[in-house]
């Protein structure tokens, strides 16, 4: 008997019996099977060497042409109930998903192997970490699992010890796009995915277990799972707060996580502490705190536009023990992405040489799976077993236009709101056209395992008595000129505007109540150290009433998706912020601006009725 549960060890031979493997093994997680694996793919072609002098141990994996993405369309919410799965997710009914799947995996893994991999998501002794087994016949899959998750032993003796486990059956299948489906039973705690190799469709740790499964078990429970990275941001005086913030897919979770202090403010003795960069697991704690784990033991990032300038902390780690997949190759075996530096690569993502006229070398979604431990601000309690304190809670989208640099809810409902009325520009992590303007609350629109009005009911749950709720805040580094060029020069100096929100939560920063909610002045952020001219300053921190009335009407008629689910409160904040900005543009005022003269505005810029607000001690 492999495993002391029966469970497993049933449940794997139930497996087995569909799929009818060649062979059966269970991961051990240990390093020699890791690079016992790795050879193996090495021989087989599934993984090509980069050279050995400038990336040791460091892999390619090429993926097919056709898979290269999550695909949402394929991805199914299986609840009894359709309604539970709510319009935010496409549904199938469990026995009819079960038994579709089931014909896919019938005799799908002959003459391969069957991986069994048990794993935790979160530190193996921590009280809010949750372990899984994902069964797959891929390789690759493991290698990936080994770098994201704890795998092997360690977790499959805490599975033993738990007596229960999420479900995860994995196949690549044919990768046939039509023979294609990643599915979630929530209420069985189960996951069958078929017919892709890449990331969230196969590394079933990821997206399906950590965001859609955990956040139905997280309703359920009284925590929350979310699209969010974690960072600890040190002061001068060295105290450090942590963050959390959602930012859809290819939005700058990664870069916020591993954020590089622009060097005035390095200087003067600011820090940043990576604690995770794309999942986060949080709890009220004992002291009414929430607190937080990243479930994951790696990073998947996004490999284009990462450079020294960008995240010098990632490229710091990708140049050892790293798999990477459809990123180009360098005449000398070097991995290249568009972003990167000046050189050319002699071989595109997908082998062939590199043609610019047949579009970027690097697929727009290519990325690169490494182990936490090798970034440099990896943070010395990333993995506590009790998680960290959360000082504020961060949402933004990729939006050219109309959303300010940085606003603050006025308190947990309207900030709420602010995330269930997130935004965002589609982006190359999902297959589908990139750049169309959808909604996207809280970045967890192709992660929520059940339906978004009751998921927003789950977060304006935590406004209760005995809590001490973070503040909430939005942001958008990707506002745009008239010129098309990006307003706000972002990475590093997005530092300026966290040390304000964290300045606001210590109560020691002012901000202007406007109708969307609280802002700085130019002058309250530290741009000294930069070179922005006042006029994009301003234009980053203008609020125009017009084109959020109409944001705010377009909310009204997403909200009316839901129907009577969606709970009042929500409906009751975005009135509330409509009609505030109703009597603002009613009214021209005098409005003081960002340097202190009056000057005579129609509307624009600031409620007219501004006052300055300090946030309570
Ligand atoms: P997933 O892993 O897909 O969930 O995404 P992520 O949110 O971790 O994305 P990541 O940080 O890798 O962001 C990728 C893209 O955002 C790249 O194109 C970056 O260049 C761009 N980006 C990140 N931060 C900034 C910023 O502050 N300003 C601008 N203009 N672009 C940014
Ligand atoms: C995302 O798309 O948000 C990712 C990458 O983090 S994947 O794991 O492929 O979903
Ligand atoms: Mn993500």
């Amino acid at each position: 008997m492999p495993s002391t549960l029966a469970a497993l060890n049933q449940w794997v031979d139930e497996v087995a019996r569909l799929t009818q493997p060649a062979r059966i093994h269970w991961c051990d997680g240990t390093q020699a099977e890791y690079a016992a694996l790795g050879a193996q793919m090495l021989e087989r072609g599934e993984l090509h060497a980069l050279n050995p002098h400038t990336h040791p141990r460091c892999t390619l994996h090429r993926s097919h042409p056709g898979d290269v993405a999550r695909v949402e369309h394929l991805t199914y919410i299986c609840t009894r109930e359709r309604a539970d799965a709510g319009p935010n997710n496409p549904w199938m009914a469990p026995a009819e998903a079960h038994a579709k799947m089931d014909a896919l995996f019938a005799g799908c893994m002959r003459g391969r192997t069957l991986y069994v991999v048990p794993y935790c998501m979160g530190p193996i002794d921590s009280p809010l970490a949750r372990c899984g087994v994902e069964i797959t016949d891929s390789a690759y899959v493991v290698a990936n699992m080994y770098l994201m998750t704890r795998m092997g032993a360690p977790a499959l003796a805490r599975i033993e010890r738990e007596g229960h486990f999420v479900k995860g059956l994995h196949s690549t299948g044919e990768l046939d796009p039509e023979r294609r489906f990643i599915m979630h039973f929530p209420e069985e705690l189960a996951i069958k995915s078929y017919g892709s190799g890449y990331g969230g469709n196969a590394l079933l740790g990821k997206k399906c277990h950590a965001l859609r499964i955990a956040s139905w078990q997280a309703r359920q429970e009284g925590w929350l799972a979310e699209h969010m990275l974690i960072v600890g941001i040190q002061n001068p005086q060295g105290q450090t707060h942590y963050i959390a913030a959602a930012f859809p897919s290819a939005c700058g979770k990664t870069n916020l996580a591993m954020l590089v202090p622009p060097a005035d403010m390095r200087r003067a003795g600011w820090k940043v502490w990576t604690v995770g960069d794309d999942i986060c697991w949080m709890a009220p704690g004992k002291d009414g705190r929430l607190w937080a784990i990243n479930p994951e033991a790696g990073f998947f990032g996004v490999a284009p536009g990462t450079s020294t300038r960008t995240n010098p902390n990632a490229l710091a780690m990708l140049d050892h023990d790293t798999i990477f997949t459809n990123v180009a190759v360098t005449a000398d075996g070097q991995p290249w992405w568009e972003g990167l530096d000046a050189r050319v690569p002699a071989l595109d993502w997908q082998g062939r040489p590199f043609d610019p006229a047949r579009g970027p070398a690097a697929h727009p979604n290519s990325r690169f799976t490494v182990s936490a431990r090798q970034c440099p601000s990896f943070s010395p309690h990333a993995e506590d077993a009790q998680g960290v304190p959360i000082s504020a809670i961060v949402f933004g989208g990729r939006r050219e236009s109309l959303l300010p640099l940085v606003f603050e809810a006025r308190d947990w409902a309207h900030g709420v709101m602010l995330g269930a009325a997130m935004g965002s520009e589609t982006t190359a992590a999902a297959s589908g056209a990139v750049g169309v303007l959808r909604r996207d609350p809280m970045a967890m629109k192709p992660f929520c395992g059940y339906n978004f009005a009751d998921y927003f009911a789950h977060w304006l749950s935590f406004d209760r008595p005995g809590l001490q709720l973070p503040k909430i805040f939005h942001v958008n580094w990707f506002r745009k000129g008239s010129d098309g060029k990006f307003l706000w020069p972002g990475f590093g100096d997005n530092l300026r505007v966290l040390a304000w929100m964290l300045a606001r939560c210590e109560g020691g920063a002012a901000a202007v109540d406007t109708p969307i909610g609280r802002m700085p002045h130019a002058h309250d952020l530290d741009t000294a150290g930069l070179r922005l001219p006042a006029a994009a300053l301003e234009a980053l921190l203008h609020v125009d009433p017009t084109g959020w009335q109409r944001e705010m009407a377009a909310l009204g008629d997403y909200f009316g998706e839901f129907g009577a689910r969606l709970p009042a409160r929500l409906e009751s904040e975005r009135r509330r912020v409509l009609e505030a900005l109703e009597a603002a543009s009613a009214q021209p005022a005098r409005v003081a601006n960002d340097r202190g003269s009056a000057i005579k505005k129609n509307v624009k810029l600031r409620n007219p009725r501004a006052v300055v607000t300090r946030a309570p001690q």
